[in-house]
């Protein structure tokens, strides 16, 4: 049975000949869109009598497939082509002399991790490294977040197989797992590196930085959390003193759990850190959860312990006064070298952290 509306064969030899992205696309609504040729046909299909329904939905659906088939290979096809032709033109002549009044410089993010890494490692902290991509028990499991609970949603994961085993690391958390397991408390580490969330808007990147603190020994508390954080904020600000508030909070790997926001007002179009009547939320925090010391392993009677997470890049826009996440990742050479850091001018705490 053929549709006689549908035009088919001659679609056919449209999508066939089409020759740029354009053509397809408008061929696409043409088919399928709210005026399209397929969707007025579907409409008929609830005032057809029965016994011609089922034959008239089965030949449409055939159709259905058989185009977006074939129009999404065009697509692919047309979309790869585009990309090769961009890769020719952007092709960099490496032969070109070398720019001596060009010197490269260290992008606030590495900037801000090299900071961070010399405040803890003075306060004992050594720092972990581990791959991105991460297994879902490492991500997921064993930082007590079991198959269906909600915060694997709420993650925005990007899987790399079909049976979820395998993914982009949804934060830096799965390397205090491999550190528990393959090494003996106490732990004292922080981890920096990348993170990644299927998420990307004004204010969120599919590709994040984050940097997490792990401190587990015997009779560690609240109380050393707080110390440890307060110390933290106002090295890093370069302040003496921090207006500080832990407000409650829920995370599945720790228990009690925390946000700490930190005060701040604007002066002179500026933002002052530190003092001032709002509010600024910097991390989360929490005691670590005994399920996940069980799920590692270590003896949750024995030893008790602390973690925090932050968000990197936030805090790199909130020292620097760089307000669009965008560029961060954009690699333009004229944004680095306004933002960028002194390659020699490594930070270290007694000469100063960003002076
Ligand atoms: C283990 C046990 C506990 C790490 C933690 C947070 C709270 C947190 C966010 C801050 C900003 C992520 O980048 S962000 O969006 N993180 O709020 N992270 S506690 O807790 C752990 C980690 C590892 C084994």
């Amino acid at each position: 049975m053929s549709i006689e509306n549908l035009k088919e064969k001659e679609f056919l030899i449209k999508i066939n000949e089409a020759k740029t992205l354009a053509e397809i696309e408008s061929l696409k609504s043409e088919i399928f869109g709210k005026n399209g040729l397929m969707t007025h046909e579907f409409k008929k299909l609830g005032s057809l009598p029965e016994e011609k329904r089922k034959d008239f939905a089965k030949k449409l659906n055939e159709l259905k497939s058989n185009f977006i088939n074939l129009i999404d290979d065009k697509i692919f096809e047309f979309e790869n082509k585009e990309i090769e032709n961009k890769l020719k033109q952007e092709k960099v002549d490496i032969t070109l002399p070398i720019r001596p009044h060009q010197r490269g410089k260290i992008h606030p993010v590495s900037q801000v991790i090299d900071e961070i890494s010399s405040i803890f490692s003075e306060i004992g902290f050594s720092v972990a490294e581990g791959p991105d991509v991460e297994t879902e028990y490492n991500n997921f499991t064993a930082l007590n977040t079991p198959d269906h609970h909600p915060a694997r949603d709420m993650h925005d994961t990007f899987y790399l197989d079909k049976n979820k085993r395998l993914l982009l690391r949804t934060h830096t958390s799965p390397v205090q797992i491999r550190t528990m397991m393959s090494q003996k408390p106490p732990f004292k580490i922080i981890v920096p590196g990348r993170t990644y969330r299927c998420d990307s808007d004004q204010t969120h990147a599919p590709m994040f930085h984050q940097l997490e603190g792990l401190h587990i020994d015997k009779n560690i508390t609240m109380g050393h959390l707080k110390g440890c954080l307060n110390h933290f904020i106002k090295e890093f600000f370069e302040i003496k003193n921090v207006k500080m508030r832990f407000r409650p909070s829920h995370f599945p790997f720790t228990e009690p759990s925390a946000e700490v926001d930190i005060g701040y007002k604007i002066e002179n179009g500026r933002i002052v850190v530190g003092e001032g009547d709002k509010w600024l939320e910097i991390l989360g925090c929490g005691m670590v959860h005994p399920n996940v010391l069980k799920n590692v392993k270590v003896n949750n009677k024995k030893y008790k312990g602390f973690a925090f997470g932050i968000g990197i890049d936030r805090l790199a826009m909130l020292k620097y006064g760089i307000n669009d996440l965008r560029a961060f990742f954009e690699t333009d050479y004229r944004w680095l070298s306004h933002f960028g850091f002194d390659p020699l001018d490594v930070p270290t705490n007694y000469r100063g952290l960003s002076k």
